[in-house]
């Protein structure tokens, strides 16, 4: 037995792309992406040794949301029906772009529909903006739980791994497995994204340190702006937004508290830290040095699958704000683009 995922959601939000990084090279043809016409139409079957990806024909701006739901639903009852339990759906993925940055009544009455066999998947994380990922977090996080929510990125490979774990656990528990067959099952899924999994972890990896590096640059050119007050808002807002987007390169949906959370771990916020520096030319390295530290706790928080405590989250802060110090910010060339 294989589970079966299905792929839904608005034309172009890259279900097709998502459905190509999360199997090997070959399986899904390039031609598949659409660059400006819906390429997928209907339903197409994507088979691997782990999993068989149903990739549905997105909704379309004329479209109701009743007709979409319809056709998905169809499909999934056509599948119920049938003799074949290979057929069956395990699990939906339904995708919304982060480029948009909108949540639209459409897609939160669609979400309602599925229910608990859900994912809410946002593709093109890649694309999400300062300014706006807060406001669409927050709309999320009211309409389905952080643990359902996972950002992806089929161009950066990021949060496929953790879009993975979430969909094996949602597929385990669809199935009255006999026993020994979710051993063999879960075995058969670790191999075949073995490799994949290890060359997302490094890409991952060097994603996280640049965004750190590049927030922490930043701050210091926020910092040195002469204005005292006029840096205090751009420098929280510089802050929380690497914590969004670390979070996001592992897939993770922050919440408020984990912001929260992770902000704090810095023992004051970078607004007090850096006021309290009275000395003007210390403002650069504090304000630098804590962006980095908190971005380094981060990091580590969701490298660990959000398991580490506060205790051990300070202990990473302060190490990192150590090793920031020695870094002349100053000299750095801070970049205006994001990495
Ligand atoms: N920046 C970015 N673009 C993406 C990503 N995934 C897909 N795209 C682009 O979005 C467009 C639509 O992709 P496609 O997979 O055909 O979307 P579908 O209609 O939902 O199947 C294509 O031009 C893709 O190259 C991503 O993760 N990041
Ligand atoms: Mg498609």
């Amino acid at each position: 037995m294989i589970p079966t995922i299905m792929v839904c959601g608005k034309t172009g939000v890259g279900k097709t792309s998502l459905v190509q990084a999360v199997t090997h090279a070959g399986t899904v043809p390039d031609e598949a992406i659409s660059h400006s016409e819906p390429a997928t139409e209907d339903f197409v079957v994507y088979e691997t040794e782990a999993a068989q990806f149903v990739d549905c024909e997105g909704m379309e701006p004329g479209q109701t949301v009743d007709e979409y739901s319809s056709f998905i639903m169809d499909e999934i009852i056509r599948r119920l029906d049938g003799d074949d339990a290979s057929k069956v759906v395990h699990c939906i993925w339904y995708c919304i772009s982060g480029a948009v940055a909108r949540v639209q009544s459409s897609d939160a009455r669609l979400i309602r529909q599925f229910s608990d066999r859900v994912l809410l998947v946002v593709t093109k994380s890649d694309c999400m903006r300062k300014g706006q990922v807060e406001e669409m977090m927050n709309v999320l996080l009211d309409l389905i739980p952080a643990e359902r929510v996972v950002l992806v990125s089929s161009l950066e490979k990021s949060g496929l791994a953790q879009l993975l774990d979430k969909s094996m656990e949602l597929c385990a528990d669809a199935e009255d497995y006999a026993e020994g067959e979710l051993a063999s099952f879960r075995a058969r899924w670790d191999s075949y994204y073995a490799r994949m999994r290890r060359n997302w972890q490094d890409r991952t990896n060097e994603q996280a340190d640049s965004l750190i590096n590049w927030a922490a640059g930043r701050a210091a050119a926020i910092a040195i702006m002469p204005l005292q007050l006029a840096d205090v808002a751009p420098l929280m807002a510089n802050e929380l937004y690497m914590i969004y987007k670390l979070g996001a390169v592992y897939g993770y949906a922050v919440d408020k508290t984990v912001l929260t959370m992770l902000a704090g771990v810095a023992g004051g916020s970078i607004v007090g830290k850096t006021a309290a520096s009275f000395l003007p030319f210390l403002k650069v390295p504090i304000a630098a040095a804590v962006t980095y530290g908190v971005g380094k706790a981060a990091k580590a928080y969701f490298e660990s699958g959000m398991t580490l405590d506060v205790k051990e989250l300070k202990q990473r802060f302060l190490a990192a704000e150590r090793e920031a110090k020695q870094t002349n910010w100053n000299e750095k060339k801070v970049e205006e683009d994001e990495p």
